[in-house]
């Protein structure tokens, strides 16, 4: 009713106003004051939700036309976000990133273990990171994984023309004709979806899904999993690639340059990086070394510059 509402907006506005008289404390002063003399600013609810739901939603419109869009947060979609925050503060970049937790299997060396180990010249990437490690000759190691990608995820973050949308999947492309080839398409933004949504398409229904337009999309979803592989698995679904040549076994001398060498524009507009390639190309794993995963998103920033040409 008006009268319920213009009572909530009077409680709104006694906490703003005895909200803006908070000033910054140093955590010194707090220090042995908190029985006596400690309280949070106040707050009244509905200031958090707005504070939340109106930058998302700002983001939302704002992202829904990108110029790149990174599906996957593992370490390789990550590295190419790096790369092209530093690059191109131009440009509008919208990671989407399936799990809660962004930095897919990054956040161990390998088993449960927690040193990472990245073959030179891998060590190149952590050094421009600023991420510690102890070389080995040839090989660096990092005294935990989740250094590597707190570090990483937390400059991909601070970038402000990066967006990075989690517990979202990715759960189509978007395609328009590929001029002058017909039966062929090019890639021109992906079909999202809260994951929760996406894992319940078969027992709900009526949940459309939400786009984003791009001019160019870079897969990085890791090998074939509940969620991995998803953009060169649709591809073939959609019978722009035959068929996926399959993960190979374990072999990581072979696996590392392969991913590496074949990060590349797999059909027009979508870049395929890290082990979703191994997918596409029947390539080897490499198991617990990440210097690929690095220098394969390295790779992919600089396919990504050549081939938006903005
Ligand atoms: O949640 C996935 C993970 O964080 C995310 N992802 C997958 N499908 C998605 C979709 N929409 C949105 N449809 C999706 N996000 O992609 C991320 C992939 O991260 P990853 O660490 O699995 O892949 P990577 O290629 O960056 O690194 C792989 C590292 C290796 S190598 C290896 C082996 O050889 O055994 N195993 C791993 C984990």
């Amino acid at each position: 009713s008006a009268s319920f509402n213009s009572l909530s907006l009077k409680k709104d506005l006694q906490v703003r106003a005895a909200s803006n008289g908070s000033e910054a404390k140093t955590l010194e002063a707090m220090a042995n004051n908190w029985e006596s003399n400690f309280s949070f600013a106040p707050i009244r609810e509905s200031q958090v939700s707005r504070a939340m739901t109106r930058r998302y939603f700002a983001d939302l419109d704002t992202y829904a036309e990108s110029d790149i869009v990174i599906v996957g947060a593992g370490s390789c979609g990550l590295s190419t976000a790096y790369m092209l925050g530093k690059q191109r503060p131009d440009l509008k970049i919208a990671i989407i990133e399936a799990s809660v937790s962004p930095g897919g299997g990054a956040w161990l060396g390998g088993q449960l273990f927690s040193a990472m180990v990245m073959r030179k010249p891998a060590d190149a990437f952590l050094r421009d990171l600023g991420v510690p490690y102890e070389d080995e000759g040839a090989f660096v190691v990092v005294k935990h994984a989740a250094l590597f990608t707190s570090t990483l995820l937390s400059k991909v973050l601070s970038f402000p023309n990066i967006k990075l949308f989690n517990a979202t999947a990715v759960e189509d492309l978007i395609t328009r004709p590929a001029p002058g080839a017909p039966g062929s398409v090019r890639i021109a933004g992906v079909v999202t979806n809260w994951t929760l949504v996406s894992m319940h398409h078969d027992d709900q229904s009526c949940m459309d899904p939400n786009t984003i337009n791009a001019p160019l999309v870079i897969s990085t979803t890791g090998h074939d999993g509940p969620f991995g592989a998803f953009c060169v698995k649709r591809l073939v679904s959609m019978q722009q690639i035959e068929k996926l040549g399959g993960m190979r076994g374990l072999d990581m001398n072979t696996a590392e340059d392969a991913i590496v060498k074949r990060t590349r524009e797999v059909v027009p507009g979508l870049i395929v990086g890290g082990m979703e390639l191994s997918e596409v190309d029947g390539a080897n794993r490499m198991g617990p070394t990440f210097g690929a995963m690095a220098l394969s998103g390295v790779k992919a920033a600089e396919e990504a510059l050549r081939v938006i040409d903005l």
